[in-house]
């Protein structure tokens, strides 16, 4: 089969974000773009002349196109082999698991997470290196770098590869390996978790509701809580991976998960939910009419970590991106172990699993994850909040409210600002950056400032720097506002505003985290503009 080399032109746009490239569909359409895109990853990892490389997204639209192109690419490019999840599915964390279980050389994840799909939606692409986690922003640059000044790409001239069902198949000198995209992962989860335990519990009648939104997880969740933990079919919700979602927006959040929300916020509530996004790496955790923040599960998750099998042993560490609330630091210094601090974007984890300096990680945006993969992993957290509620037998709240009693309550919340021009959300950065003198020492009834920064970072493991990762306002108790600008955002800029107080006082832990944080959004959108320079009176999104 011929081998067909293509002049591509350069495309100065594809500096890749938080995740990787994420365009509109209708941009990854146009000609040569998703190609030059992937031979710019290819010329940089460089990769042996027969190396295995593994393959597989959310199955968005636009997925098993994508799929075909890369598959031709590899085999123009001197791969060996490559991994297909079946139908060309697998998950963010299971494609992570089938690069480290099978030591490939790395793989590629077709995904915009949780933003929406379809012809008129997002699609995104990323590379993993051979640890399984996202390439590391020294990598990303190079791609980007290479994507510049790419003269051609290599593909090979052949008909589409069948992807429905497991086997293998040639494509030219490539072995094409559709592999079953459930098993390895389910398994992997079974290693970790008291999965007799889990069964016991729902077998006593306890009612679990998870909702997979339509995207990735439907066929994961169907194999481990209906077909391995003995769950009532009806106990996923949303199963069937759609091209667009059914419509919908597969981000695991109080707004968008709505059909969940209903169910646990309404009589006869399950005593547990749970969702999960677009590619399956983040989670939402409920109990009964009770929302669990993604901050406060991390630092649940790692004060209860010894009752799950996997981590009996006891935690190396812990990490958490720069926004998350600082919870899950006051578990650590509980346990005696370090906590690190780290830009948002689950590649900045990587190196610090690797080295073996933490074994939990979260961020505040519904992701939650461990050393078992190096990405974030929704499932995982669902399983893991179930082994502890197997463990403890008590209702979520009640193990949320006494996690809070012994470490005090980091009252948090998130405010989004959606498809905002970029020139407003520039200035407004700009605008704060020019007033880190002026605000510091000044008070705001019972806050004052005692320090504002770009928060940047020094990788403790390779020394890499990553600078302005971040706007930090810091209040002499402890409370902080953070401003930063959206990398996964498609359309113009998104403007994030995280909000976090410090509450030690268990007769306030009651309180509503709006109602704690009222004067902390006022000091926020006074010393940002925020409204008079973005138009906006509200957010797209409080979470
Ligand atoms: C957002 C989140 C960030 C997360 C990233 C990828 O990034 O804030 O915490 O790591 O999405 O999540 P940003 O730059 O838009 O704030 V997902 O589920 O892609 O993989
Ligand atoms: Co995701």
């Amino acid at each position: 089969m011929p081998i067909r080399t293509v002049a591509s032109q350069p495309f100065p746009d594809q500096k890749p974000g938080t995740s990787g490239l994420r365009k509109k569909v209708k941009v990854f359409q146009k000609p040569h773009y998703l190609e030059n895109f992937v031979q710019s990853i290819f010329d940089t990892i460089a990769a042996p002349q027969g190396a295995t490389l593994v393959v597989g997204g959310d199955g968005r639209f636009y997925n098993r196109t994508a799929i075909q192109t890369i598959l031709k690419m590899a085999a123009a490019n001197g791969f060996g082999k490559v991994l297909v999840g079946q139908g060309g599915i697998l998950s963010t964390p299971a494609a992570s698991n089938i690069i480290r279980k099978y030591q490939t050389y790395g793989g590629i994840i077709l995904s915009a997470s949780h933003n929406p799909g379809g012809p008129d939606g997002d699609f995104g692409i990323k590379y993993n290196g051979n640890n399984g986690g996202p390439a590391t922003e020294t990598v990303t640059e190079a791609i980007f770098a290479r994507s510049k000044v790419l003269a051609e790409y290599r593909i090979l001239d052949a008909a589409d590869v069948p992807l429905d069902s497991t086997g293998s198949t040639r494509l030219g000198a490539l072995q094409v390996e559709v592999i079953d995209a459930v098993a390895d992962y389910a398994g992997l989860m079974e290693s970790l978790f008291d999965f007799g335990a889990i069964r016991s519990l729902l077998q006593g009648g306890f009612r679990i509701q998870f909702d997979a939104m339509h995207a990735v997880t439907g066929p994961y969740a169907r194999e481990i809580f209906v077909n391995r933990l003995g769950a009532p079919a009806a106990s996923v919700m949303n199963a069937v991976p759609l091209e667009d979602f059914g419509n919908g927006h597969p981000d695991p959040n109080l707004t968008y998960a709505h059909d969940l929300v209903e169910i646990m916020f309404g009589q006869n509530a399950p005593d547990f939910g749970a969702a999960s996004d677009g590619d399956g790496d983040r989670n939402m955790i409920l109990g009964q009419r009770f929302f669990v923040t993604p901050s406060d599960s991390l630092a649940v998750i790692a004060a209860n970590a010894t009752l799950a099998p996997g981590y009996r042993k006891g935690l190396a560490g812990i990490a958490r991106s720069m926004p998350t609330s600082a919870a899950a630091d006051r578990v650590a210094r509980a346990l005696n172990i370090p906590c690190f601090e780290t830009p948002t974007g689950w590649k900045f984890f990587g190196n610090l699993m690797d080295a073996g300096k933490v074994t939990l990680c979260g961020e505040e945006s519904f992701g939650t994850g461990s050393d078992h993969v190096r990405e974030k992993d929704g499932l995982w957290a669902v399983l893991f909040w179930l082994n502890i509620l197997a463990a403890r037998k008590q209702p979520v709240e009640t193990i949320v409210r006494e996690h809070w009693a012994q470490y005090g309550r980091n009252f948090y919340s998130r405010y989004d600002y959606e498809a905002i021009p970029s020139d407003a959300a520039n200035g407004v950065m700009q605008h704060l950056r020019g007033n880190f003198a002026a605000l510091t020492g000044k008070s705001f009834g019972h806050y004052t400032v005692q320090t504002c920064d770009d928060f940047s970072y020094t990788d403790p493991v390779d020394g890499s720097v990553s600078t302005n990762q971040g706007i930090r306002i810091l209040f002499s108790d402890g409370s902080r506002i953070i401003f930063r600008l959206s990398g996964t955002g498609t359309e113009g800029a998104t403007l994030r505003v995280y909000l976090e107080a410090f509450e030690a006082d268990v007769a306030r832990h009651h309180l509503d985290a709006q109602e704690a944080l009222q004067s902390l959004i006022q000091i926020a959108l006074n010393i940002s503009e925020l409204q008079t320079r973005t138009g906006r009176e509200q957010p797209t999104v409080i979470t």
